[in-house]
């Protein structure tokens, strides 16, 4: 399995997708894959022919708005057609701009309203513990996330669970919605703050597969948060870390030239 490859049709899918609807958010989804792919195609234990098997695993990308990525993920996986991603954020398609759960099958929560995912995760952990599955879920969140007081009550919530079943991923790519993380509400020292609240953290360039399984697959006795440390636009030049590609989509040249980038750059 060629994750880099994986990852390249998935951010081909995306800015597609992204320029055929005028969608937002490229750079959101970009940021992602890399992750999703190693969570999708290599770690987690999922059935695209049975997405509601009981003893999956489970992901939630809590900022929903990222969801361009998702759907590709899960397309490129199996779970739906390829087709139905032309249909994404338009009038008469079927993937609504913010992720749906009864739209495909394989979104395991709708999101886009920020700061939920995390607690829904933890309600998640807690009923693998219940049911004595012995399955993951995996929560992430973005930076500007952070900010959403709810995701710190939750934070404080699941060690004193004992939720070692629940990973929390922080796509750290230091832009949000109206400018630079550490100018907006600086989370830092972020390491630190979580190991406070009784979380393993460990922090990783989530663009690095071999960074990402290590730390996805570490076994640990407490909630575990990995720090992704990632760009935002990853793989399209000129989108990386261009605060203006949260909200702009790609015209017909740009959409040319990022498809050419991501059949042609030598990654990493
Ligand atoms: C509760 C809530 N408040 C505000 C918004 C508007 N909003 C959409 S994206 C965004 C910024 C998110 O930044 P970050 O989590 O860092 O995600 P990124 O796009 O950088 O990956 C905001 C504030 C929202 N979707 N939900």
């Amino acid at each position: 399995m060629d994750l880099v490859q994986i990852s390249k049709n998935i951010r081909r899918s995306i800015v597609k997708m992204n320029a055929k609807s005028f969608a937002s958010h490229s750079g959101t989804a970009l940021s992602t894959v890399d992750i999703l792919s190693s969570l999708y195609f290599k770690i987690m234990n999922i059935d695209e022919n049975n997405p509601q098997l009981k003893n999956r695993d489970k992901f939630i990308l809590s900022k929903g708005h990222g969801s361009s990525a998702l759907y590709a993920t899960l397309s490129e996986k199996g779970f739906f057609d390829k087709k139905l991603l032309e249909g994404f954020y338009i009038d008469g398609g079927i993937l609504p701009g913010h992720l749906d759960k009864e739209a495909v099958p394989g979104v395991e929560v709708s999101s886009g309203s920020l700061g939920h995912g995390l607690s829904i995760g933890i309600g998640m952990a807690i009923a693998n513990k219940v049911d004595k599955l012995d399955n993951n879920v995996y929560v992430m969140c973005g930076d500007g996330e952070l900010n959403e007081g709810s995701v710190w009550e939750a934070i404080m919530f699941a060690p004193q669970n004992k939720l070692n079943n629940l990973t929390l991923i922080v796509d750290y790519n230091k832009l949000q919605g109206y400018g630079k993380t550490n100018e907006v509400i600086n989370l830092e020292p972020l390491n630190e703050k979580l190991k406070a609240f009784n979380w393993d953290v460990i922090e990783i360039n989530g663009h690095d597969f071999e960074e990402i399984e290590k730390s996805l697959t570490k076994v640990t006795n407490k909630p575990k948060a990995i720090i992704a440390h990632t760009i935002k636009g990853k793989g399209v030049s000129f989108m990386e870390n261009e605060f203006v590609w949260h909200y702009k989509s790609p015209n017909e040249e740009q959409l040319k030239q990022a498809l050419e980038e991501l059949l042609w750059e030598i990654y990493l």
